[in-house]
């Protein structure tokens, strides 16, 4: 059993000192909500500092409050009496955060995978909650009063879980809460660009490359590319530049899953599924060690070859949508 968000904030008012970790590859929800509750904190009249493990794409550090996010070396003397990560599904997520826990579980986990593991001591998940940046803002909402970059900051995760308001697991919760944060300043625009209009012609030149190795089958339902080490090293690309590609194969017509296999570096290889409007592609990604939601999933597989897995992890995805489409 889950805890509830109550649980949670009992716990966190007890805290004095707070370490707030998001997950590695980290996306615009985790990096929302990692900021977005220490800022919270903060306001709670708390000492609090938040981790990512991996590098913030630079895009996100346009939005207020995303650079007080910091790396584990920089916390590795941080002394805190409460541990709390956002947005992770299970203790791997956090990468290299983990040594900054020395062993311990974290107290508090807040997050909305349906893969979730309750590895924390308290542990809140719903994946009813289009994004952890729901649930950190009705903690916040409960406890401080907004100001205009805290709304835009809590907003950032919520505009970025839903594909901007366009998602299936865009419901009313998320409008309502938006519109909120709206009010109290934030400014989506600002978000959208500096999200979804930083493309560099390196990126372009990357797109093209990808779509050349673009495969199609079950009747244009399932749909695969990949980007190899070698392409990303020509384009002068790195692994954070292959975020949102995935979306460009299903926003294919017709598809229904859509799989990107990410090669980095040589012979380690990340997959990134998708799916449209009824695959789970969870239950693909939990076949090779990942997992997520039904339509955004993934997983990492190491020394492995790349044109293996995609053997590999096509043949489960026919064999899934198989069986899906009957149920469709
Ligand atoms: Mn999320």
């Amino acid at each position: 059993m889950f805890n509830s968000l109550a649980e949670v904030l009992a716990r966190l008012q007890r805290a004095e000192r707070v370490l707030v970790i998001g997950h590695i590859k980290p996306d615009g929800d985790d990096i929302s909500s990692v900021a977005s509750l220490v800022l919270i904190l903060r306001k709670m009249g708390k000492i609090a500092e938040g981790c990512i493990a991996d590098d913030i794409p630079w895009f996100y550090k346009e939005i207020p409050g995303v650079s007080l996010i910091k790396s584990v070396s920089e916390l590795r003397n941080y002394r805190y009496d409460t541990a709390v990560t956002v947005d992770a599904s299970e203790l791997a997520r956090i990468g290299d955060a983990v040594k900054l826990l020395s062993g311990a579980k974290p107290d508090v986990t807040i997050d909305h995978h349906k893969t979730n593991t309750r590895f924390g001591e308290i542990n809140f998940c719903d994946s009813d909650y289009a994004a952890a940046a729901l649930a950190i803002y009705e903690i916040g909402r409960e406890t401080v009063d907004y100001d205009p970059d805290l709304a835009e900051v809590n907003l950032l995760g919520i505009a970025t879980d839903t594909g901007f308001f366009k998602y299936g697991n865009t419901d009313a919760k998320v409008f309502t809460y938006a519109a909120e944060l709206v009010k109290q300043g934030a400014d989506i625009q600002r978000i959208a660009s500096a999200v979804l209009e930083h493309t560099t012609l390196n990126e372009i030149k990357l797109v093209v490359e990808m779509f050349n190795t673009l495969s199609l089958a079950m009747d244009g339902k399932l749909a695969w590319a990949h980007v190899s080490t070698e392409m990303l090293t020509r384009n002068n690309c790195t692994e954070q530049d292959t975020e949102g590609l995935v979306g460009q194969i299903r926003s294919i017509h017709g598809v229904e899953v859509a799989i990107l296999f990410i090669e980095w570096p040589h012979n380690h290889v990340h997959i990134s599924f998708r799916s449209k409007s009824y695959a789970d592609v969870s239950e693909i990604a939990l076949k090779f060690g990942g997992g997520g939601h039904a339509r955004a999933a993934g997983c990492s597989c190491k020394d492995v070859e790349l044109p293996t897995m995609i053997d590999k992890v096509i043949a489960a995805a026919k064999e899934y949508l198989a069986v899906a489409h009957l149920e469709e």
